[in-house]
């Protein structure tokens, strides 16, 4: 680990805002890095309600990652899952298509049960975190349903039928987030966020447009990014113009994005910074933002570890960048 590196922002409270599998890699490197000074804000946007259960993708890839539970192979869901549940729910002849393990059951079992109870997700998440061990504090954008729609020239699709379902084949023509204008970010979210000793955001390498755009799709969040004064550094999804996983090039192209850096840096437009990778270096110039190129492929530990110190060394020197941007 290279904690030797990042002494400027040491002890300073720092957020992360994250999708799934991706953005959980650089989340761990971080809260391997700076332990509870770190808060991830996770998009809620692809829960839904299936087989009654009140299941949330993205908090349970965080929790699982960050607690050491999660398959890495898969990317999604618990090590050493065994599958019998689901199979014996087919052998009834039910749903299937969206495979919930017989570990993971437990913690839908558990969330439905408490949400139902009054309890919050936002409270659900921090006990269950806390059970597990984890230092970083987790915490759903919102505790207000906010549902990711995927507009599609075959129709409108709920995220889930679509990411899952149809494996993400139709065309997306738009993406909406149904109840984002309604819906609060939550106390913890904007405590975390106007937190005044905060010393970094930093954004995920998760799909821009199915992770971070619900999160930021909430006018709290949006705003109090608008104002903060620490940094905010973003790391591109993208390596040599593709995606490690996901449909994130794909959609860019249905869009009529170009899958580049420059894409990614003029899609969040309050950033300070961007990361990009190696195999972009030429893309650099073409970006009109202090950008750092180093390797954001993240295989092992190490690339966690060595990635989250550096957006951490990089978010501090452009402290001086993002106190100007508030200044004007
Ligand atoms: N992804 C799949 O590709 N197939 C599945 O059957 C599936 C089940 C599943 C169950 C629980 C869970 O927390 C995640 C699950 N995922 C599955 C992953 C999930 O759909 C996506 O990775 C995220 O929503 C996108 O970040």
């Amino acid at each position: 680990m290279s904690a030797q590196r990042t002494t400027s922002l040491r002890g300073r409270p720092v957020v992360a805002l994250c999708g799934g599998v991706g953005g959980a890699k650089l989340a761990l490197g971080l809260q391997r890095l700076i332990g509870a000074d770190l808060t991830v804000i996770v998009n809620t946007g692809d829960d839904f309600e299936h087989l009654g259960l009140h299941v949330s993708p993205d908090i349970d890839t965080v929790v699982y990652t960050l607690g050491g539970l999660s398959d890495l192979e898969r990317g999604w869901g618990r090590a050493g899952e065994s599958w019998n549940f689901i199979e014996a729910l087919g052998a009834l002849g039910g749903e299937t298509w969206f495979r919930l393990g017989d570990r993971d059951l437990a913690m839908h079992v558990d969330r439905t049960r408490a949400l139902r109870s009054g309890i919050s997700l936002t409270e659900f998440t921090a006990a269950t975190a806390r059970r597990l061990g984890i230092a970083a504090d987790i915490l759903p954008m919102s505790d207000d349903r906010v549902e990711t729609m995927v507009i599609t020239a075959e129709g409108a699709l709920p995220f889930q039928r679509y990411f899952v379902g149809l494996q993400c084949a139709p065309v997306v023509k738009r993406l909406e987030f149904s109840n984002a204008e309604r819906a609060a970010a939550s106390s913890q979210v904007l405590a975390a966020l106007r937190n005044p000793d905060l010393a970094a955001i930093i954004i995920c390498p998760s799909n821009p447009y199915l992770s971070v755009d619900p999160i930021l799709a909430l006018s709290d969040i949006r705003k109090a990014l608008g104002v903060v004064t620490a940094p905010i550094v973003a790391v591109s999804p993208l390596i040599g113009g593709q995606a490690v996983k996901g449909p994130t090039t794909k959609i860019m192209a249905e869009l009529g994005v170009a899958a580049d850096s420059a894409s990614i840096a003029r899609h969040y437009p309050f950033i300070d910074g961007l990361i990009i990778d190696e195999a972009d270096r030429t893309e650099a110039g073409k970006i009109d933002l202090p950008t750092l190129i180093t390797s954001t492929f993240m295989r092992s530990l190490a690339d966690r570890d060595r990635l989250a110190a550096d957006c951490l060394d990089f978010a501090g020197s452009l402290a001086a960048v993002a106190l100007r941007r508030t200044a004007t």
